[in-house]
């Protein structure tokens, strides 16, 4: 692995961490450490707002039925949890709507459209979907349905002809969603949908800077103190605690089990879940979505093994298909090959007619724009410039594959894996106090990344191997340090021996006594 140390130009550690995050100016780093949504008001003013409003207004006047169309992954969850509480509470009538990710796929549907019609309803409003559904608003139209995009996705050239769209590509989804209700519902319903939007912002990738920093920061500190039964029932089977729930537990704890119960079963019940008022109901929605996800887990370790048998690690994009594998899963699986492989990869679960793709960058590739350039092959395709899906039929899929061949030659061969580091500290700068300074720039995630630091020369000792010999475990300069799967390495250090090492820093609070403790990302002694 090659060490990328970013270059030092500031002595003070702190300023350096946000030069590093592109935070330069003095009214960037205001923005970064009072990070107050209404600092934001001219991004939460969305145009398209106002006359979407009204016709909400039009709707619970004359109590027509409102029908939210929402998407299977968190954000879209959320996203439609938060319209649905909002409305409900200003006397809406609503009908939340949440695709079958197999039978239906992402998006705005005709059959949707008809679900919507055939409830009577007459206002459809998409969250986390809808930008690129032009067929779909020519459809909603035929059948006398209002309706009223709001989505965050990259729109192709021209917008859907719809009756009302509230788009931006700033925020996830439910941000996009939790800004159109903002001003009519309660103050305080609409601190407390924060919670969601956080949850969304980080599980939908959002880079945690400016706005979405805001809508994190403020989110964590109201799922903190939750009330919302559904997200207490979920935290408790997850062994998290109230209090301590950050971006980590989000993304790795809580995410997963929303997304899980889509990708196998049906997001309906997650929505059930972040929006049920009944404990019981509560509780068993929150083992389903546990035991789902560790299904889920199961399943994807398998797949992957499939995948990297199909790698040919000369391509420049890697393409793998298996009918075995769940429509749900494909993300996963492109996410870890890309990872693996540095290249970016698509995965497909093969159907009789139609497949689906999902396919995750690497290498600096814009994925969604290099696959619209195939797009009369597939029948639809959207995302982002990090991942994309598409549907395709299933007999165009190797004249899809040698499509891709041919344009990969644009993108560039994969160099050795990098790992950027922020700083390099002495042995004698590791101190609690120094973690707590750096804490003051969480939340980390996406866009805003724990800092990575390294040290030369740094005498090991103690070396042993824990977890069955998975994870290695020594001390540097006396200082705890932990290798998670580097078990392997053992043999390679000597007892005293000088090594380099590029970690985390971490606080171990382990019999409630505070230790530096070093995560380490990467070793290098003499002998490797
Ligand atoms: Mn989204």
């Amino acid at each position: 692995m090659i060490w990328e140390v970013l270059p030092r130009v500031k002595t003070d550690l702190i300023e350096q961490l946000l030069i590093n995050r592109g935070i330069t100016t003095r009214a960037e780093k205001e923005l970064f450490f009072n990070p107050k949504l209404a600092n934001f008001e001219k991004d939460l003013q969305i145009p398209g707002i106002d006359k979407a409003i009204k016709r909400i207004n039009e709707a619970i006047s004359k109590n027509e039925l409102i029908v939210v169309f929402g998407d299977y992954d968190v954000d879209g969850v959320c996203a439609s949890a938060v319209l649905y509480k909002a409305l409900s509470s200003i006397g809406a009538k609503v009908l939340p709507y949440i695709p079958h990710r197999d039978k239906e796929g992402y998006g705005l549907s005709k059959f949707g459209l008809d679900y919507a019609k055939a409830n009577k309803a007459v206002v459809v409003i998409t969250v986390d979907n809808g930008i690129v559904a032009f067929e779909q608003a020519e459809y909603a139209k035929q059948l006398g349905l209002d309706l009223i995009i709001t989505d965050h996705h990259v729109p192709a050239e021209k917008m859907p002809d719809a009756f009302g769209i509230v788009h931006s590509t700033k925020m996830c989804g439910a941000a996009v969603a939790w800004c159109l209700i903002r001003e009519v519902v309660k103050k305080e319903l609409a601190n407390e949908l924060l919670q969601l939007v956080a949850i969304a912002t980080i599980c939908d990738l959002m880079p945690l800077k400016n706005i979405n920093r805001s809508f994190v920061i403020e989110g964590l500190k109201v799922l903190n103190t939750t009330t919302n039964l559904g997200l207490l029932s979920l935290i408790s089977f997850c062994r998290i605690s109230l209090g301590k729930i950050g971006s980590y537990e989000i993304g790795h704890i809580i995410g997963p089990r929303i997304n899980a119960i889509g990708r196998l079963e049906h997001a309906i019940d997650a929505l059930r879940l972040l929006c049920t008022k009944d404990p019981t109901k509560a509780r068993s929605l929150a083992k389903l979505l546990c035991d789902t996800n560790e299904q889920r887990q199961k399943l994807t370790i398998q797949a992957i093994d499939e995948a990297r048998i199909q790698v040919k690690t000369d391509k420049r994009i890697h393409i793998l298909t298996s009918p075995e594998w769940s429509s749900g899963i494909i993300g996963l699986i492109a996410g870890r090959i890309s990872e693996e492989y540095l290249q970016p990869a698509i995965a497909i679960s093969v159907g009789e007619v139609i497949s689906k793709g999902s396919a995750r960058s690497a290498n600096g590739v814009n994925i969604i724009e290099f696959i619209r350039e195939c797009s009369e092959i597939l029948i639809d395709v959207g995302g982002h410039p990090g991942a994309a899906g598409f549907s395709i039929h299933t007999d165009k899929i190797k004249l899809f594959q040698e499509r891709l061949d041919e344009l990969s030659i644009k993108i560039p061969e994969k160099g050795e894996q990098k790992l950027t580091i922020d700083a390099e500290l002495k042995g004698e700068d590791l101190t609690k106090q120094l973690i707590k300074n750096i804490e003051r720039l969480e939340p980390f995630g996406f866009g805003n990344s724990k800092p990575v630091f390294c040290s030369h020369n740094m005498k090991a000792s103690s070396i042993r191997t824990v977890g069955n010999g998975k994870h290695l475990k020594f001390k540097c300069n006396n200082i705890n340090a932990i290798a998670f799967g580097m078990g392997n390495l053992e043999r390679s250090i000597r007892e005293e021996e000088e090594i380099d090492v590029a970690y985390y820093l971490d606080i171990d609070d382990y019999d409630g006594n505070e230790k530096v403790q070093l995560l380490v990302k990467d070793i290098k002694t003499s002998g490797i």
